[in-house]
């Protein structure tokens, strides 16, 4: 009942971003809105396009279904549909799709008051994407150097790449961003974890206060980063892993097209060492 009072006070017109009134209304607890009719339509057609592209490739092995990227030859033009054309139309229709959330977050957010903390992490997702499938193909000149939409084909397309710079491991950026992967599962893990020791306790015991979960880090290793902290950390390692991953694959192939192994040799020829 609190839930349908407090939903009442909010459920109100306003908080858009564009179109004023135009479907600013909910279906039951899903706020359409302007970019949920998008949303729904770009996800729609996206989704019957690759459809399409299965159909009219070898296999419905849903693992084994890929709908390539035109072939190089195309550069940054459009392609006849059965050669990358889909795939074109395909990552349209995503970044429609995956931009519209975005925005419809920020209206959700808007509406309710709220920061707008979600969709700025969630854009860090869809920078990557981005990076992958537009910035990177459009600064090496052609749409082939995009990945393709298929579950194993996409794995194999990272694996190429990762090899043409002999040792992906080696991208001082690629390191940067596992370590924000990393991290972020690390603080998360401990995070749930104490908040779990202290607000789910078992039977006939006491819930325990934030304090508790203060001092537990307090005694363990001198400092807790605090409750509001601890949030503020989370979402800063985890957009920094997506912007770091676009960082590291924007400069393999348009500003580093050697091995990665090799870009260490300025370490080498510093003078001291000679
Ligand atoms: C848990 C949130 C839920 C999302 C899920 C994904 C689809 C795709 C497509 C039938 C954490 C739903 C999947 C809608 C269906 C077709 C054609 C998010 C959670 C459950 N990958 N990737 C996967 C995508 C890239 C890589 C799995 C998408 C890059 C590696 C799944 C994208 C690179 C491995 C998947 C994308 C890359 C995977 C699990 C877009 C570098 C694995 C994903 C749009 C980023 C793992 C068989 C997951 C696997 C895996 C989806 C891009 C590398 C199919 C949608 C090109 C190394 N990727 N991926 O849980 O098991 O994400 O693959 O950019 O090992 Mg991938
Ligand atoms: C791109 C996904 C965006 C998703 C969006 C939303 C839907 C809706 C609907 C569920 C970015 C999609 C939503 C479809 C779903 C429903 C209902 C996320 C994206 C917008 N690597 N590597 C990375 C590691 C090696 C290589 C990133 C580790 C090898 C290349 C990350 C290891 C070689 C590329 C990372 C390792 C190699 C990467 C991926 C270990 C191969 C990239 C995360 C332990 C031989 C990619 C921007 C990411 C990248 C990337 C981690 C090994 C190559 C940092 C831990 C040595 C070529 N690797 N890697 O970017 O930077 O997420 O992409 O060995 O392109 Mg690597």
């Amino acid at each position: 009942m609190a839930m349908l009072n407090f939903e009442y006070k909010y459920r109100v017109r306003g908080g858009t971003l564009v179109g004023g009134d135009l479907f600013d209304f909910w279906a039951g607890p899903f706020y359409v809105g302007f970019f949920g009719v998008t949303t729904i339509f770009f996800a729609l057609v996206g989704t019957l396009l690759i459809i399409w592209g299965a159909a009219i490739g070898p296999t419905w092995n849903i693992w084994r279904i890929n709908i390539a990227p035109p072939d190089l030859k195309y550069g940054l033009g459009l392609a006849p549909l059965r050669e990358g054309g889909l795939w074109q139309w395909i990552t349209f229709c995503a970044i429609g799709a995956f931009s519209s959330w975005a925005l419809r977050m920020v209206e959700i957010a808007r509406k309710l008051g709220m920061g707008l903390h979600v969709p700025i992490a969630f854009s860090g997702a869809i920078l990557a994407y981005v990076t992958l499938e537009v910035f990177r193909p459009l600064a090496m000149g052609a749409w082939g150097n995009g990945f393709p939409y298929g579950i194993i084909s996409h794995l194999d397309w990272v694996s190429n790449i990762g090899y043409e710079h002999l040792q992906f491991h080696y991208n001082p950026a690629h390191m940067i961003a596992v370590t924000f992967f990393f991290t972020t599962t690390f603080i998360l893990s401990m995070h749930g974890g104490v908040v779990l020791s202290a607000l789910n306790p078992g039977k006939d015991e006491v819930v325990k206060p934030s304090g508790y979960e203060d001092s537990f880090f307090r005694d363990l290793m001198v400092y807790s980063i605090g409750p509001l902290g601890i949030h503020r950390l989370g979402w800063f390692c985890a957009i920094n892993a997506g912007v770091w991953s676009a960082i590291c694959i924007i400069i393999s192939g348009p500003f580093w097209t050697r091995g990665w192994p090799e870009w260490w040799n300025w370490w080498l020829n510093l003078p001291f060492w000679s």
